[in-house]
């Protein structure tokens, strides 16, 4: 799944002509951007890193004044690229897009120290210490622009940080479908189309989804990912959904497309607080939510607030809001949604289920021993292949979860030691790569996608297509014929292929989409052609 990255830093520190540098794209299209040569709205491009993965960058503005754009970009990003000028170093808005990041959970990345070339080497080198403090744990790079230095070291570490994250990224794609707006233009020919991060939940062909907070159904015609059509996309991608019949006007950034009747928009929100600087009860500030911005009032009871709002938000316990007025005064992990009016704490919750009391969880120990009856339950029904669960992922759940007896591995909780097996199915397991050899050059369907994943992570199965699969030596055998013919003819058609390699067309399409997919060969047109790195190692 491609891994979103977000730019952050201070104003004329270089963003803009990094992510150029780094990707051929000027994000800065807007006439009133030229003109003034800084940035004002979001921008993206897509990353190439020099193993073909593909990252999303959405680049910043700086400027003060356009605080709120950074934040509605920062809420979708996996990790951040803060950008320092080497002559400069770390200015007022480094310090406060750094806050925001934290307040939001972002909480890997790395820290260019961009403009190397202009700066002497003694500026740059107290400019790197400084980076270095400031957010220990990063990669920090000397970069230019300009001259293209250090840009391979750069993408290199955005990758090392991207597979760090990869690990611990958590989004369920089961969910119910969220998608917060960022962008809505109109494409001649094909109407409104909006584009956002898919918080949860799958958006594809045909689903119908409502608009909040107008409440309005519409019907989704067809979904993009990174520019190309898909069938569905999942949670954690940055999505482009096409709405025939919505027009432009009716949408906005800060909108929410949502599937029905699975959130429910609310005035009010309850929030564990993180305060960053002193924040009064009944303080009136700019609450941040997805692509939202949207003022309100605070009542607050030490570390609980009840965020009151002029304009509804779609939010779900667990997620992240930042509280700004003239700055950023803290952030918060919505408790309640959709919480009916109240001045402090529900006391039930002090009582039994966690609540966050002076940064510390607190709950009853019989609330601790139900859930672990729960979850032992849940992991005794789980699937010998893979005899694990979906960890909790509510607010408390790191906390809670280190006092438990389970291991955790990513996002799924397992017993201790805990392996897959196959147990009773090792029959139908020989009989299924029975099966895919004896459909050799094609593929067989699969009814059991469960038992297909595990085989294809021991080396006995090739997965394609929805539901398919084929076997290793067929793939293999694909794999090689596409080499060698793109190697003589440069390029490679369906109809060739499927003669080539003597199957059906349907079976020809599923491998190729496989090859596409794992990085060995890209779509032109109706051909394909090898990928930069395969063409080198072929
Ligand atoms: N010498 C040198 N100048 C650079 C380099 N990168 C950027 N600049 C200069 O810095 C100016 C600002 O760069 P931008 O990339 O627009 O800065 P930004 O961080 O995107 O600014 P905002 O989006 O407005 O916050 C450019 O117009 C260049 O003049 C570099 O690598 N070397
Ligand atoms: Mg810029």
């Amino acid at each position: 799944m491609p891994l979103t990255v977000g730019t952050a830093g201070h104003v004329d520190h270089g963003k803009t002509w990094l992510v150029r540098a780094l990707t051929g794209k000027d994000t800065d299209r807007l006439p009133e951007e030229r003109e003034r040569g800084i940035s004002i709205d979001l921008g993206y491009a897509p990353l190439e890193l020099p193993d073909g993965r593909r990252l999303s960058l959405v680049d910043v503005p700086g400027h003060e004044r356009f605080v709120r754009a950074m934040v509605a970009g920062a809420t979708g990003i996996d990790l951040f690229l803060l950008v320092v000028d080497a002559g400069e170093g770390a200015r007022p808005q480094t310090h406060e897009h750094l806050a925001i990041l934290r307040l939001l959970g972002v909480e890997r990345g790395v820290v260019a120290v961009t403009k190397a070339d202009a700066a002497d080497a003694e500026t740059l080198e107290l400019v790197l210490d400084e980076a270095r403090e400031l957010v220990p744990g990063a990669e920090v790079v000397a970069v230019s622009a300009k001259t293209g230095a250090g840009l391979d070291e750069l993408r290199a570490a955005l990758g090392r940080t991207a597979d760090l994250v990869a690990q611990s990224n958590y989004l369920p794609s089961t969910a119910a479908a969220r998608l917060h707006v960022d962008r809505v233009f109109t494409l001649k020919g094909i109407g409104t189309v909006a584009t956002g991060t898919l918080w949860s939940g799958s958006v594809g062909e045909g689903d119908v989804l409502r608009l909040e907070p107008a409440g309005r159904e519409v019907r989704v015609r067809s979904v993009q990912v990174h520019d190309e059509p898909v069938e569905r996309a999942e949670a954690g991608q940055r999505v482009a959904v096409s709405l025939p019949g919505v027009e432009r006007a009716e949408l906005r950034r800060g909108d929410v497309l949502v599937a029905p009747g699975a959130f429910r928009p609310s005035f009010r929100i309850d929030v564990a607080l993180e305060p960053a600087g002193e924040i009064a009860d009944g303080a009136r500030l700019l609450v941040h939510h997805g692509t939202a911005a949207v003022p309100g009032r605070m009542v607050r009871s030490g570390d609980w607030a009840q965020l009151r709002l002029a304009r509804p938000l779609v939010a779900a316990p667990g997620d992240r809001v930042v509280l700004r007025a003239e700055t950023t005064l803290g952030g918060g992990t919505v408790l309640d949604a959709a919480p009916p009016r109240r001045a402090a704490p529900r006391a039930e919750r002090a009582l039994h289920a966690p609540v966050l009391v002076e940064g510390e969880w607190r709950f009853a120990d019989a609330w601790l021993d139900e859930l672990r009856a729960g979850l032992e339950r849940r992991l005794d029904a789980a699937d010998p292949l893979d005899p694990g669960i979906d960890a909790p992922t509510e607010p408390w759940a790191r906390d809670v979860l280190a006092r438990l007896p389970f291991e955790r591995r990513g996002s799924r909780l397992y017993r201790p030691g805990a392996g897959a097996s196959l147990g009773a199915r090792e029959g139908d397991a020989v009989a299924l790569e029975a099966a895919a050899a004896a459909a050799a050059p094609g593929a067989v369907k699969v009814e059991d996608s469960d038992l297909a994943r595990f085989l294809e992570r021991e080396g006995r199965l090739v997965r394609v297509g929805d539901g398919f699969a084929v076997s290793p030596a067929a793939y293999e055998s694909a794999r090689r014929l596409v080499l060698e013919e793109c190697a003589a003819a440069s390029a490679i058609g369906l109809a060739r292929f499927r003669d080539l390699a003597g199957c059906g067309r349907r079976d020809a399409q599923l491998l190729l989409e496989r090859l596409d997919a794992d990085g060995v060969t890209r779509r032109v047109g109706d051909e394909r052609v090898l990928r930069r790195r395969s063409a080198a190692t072929g």
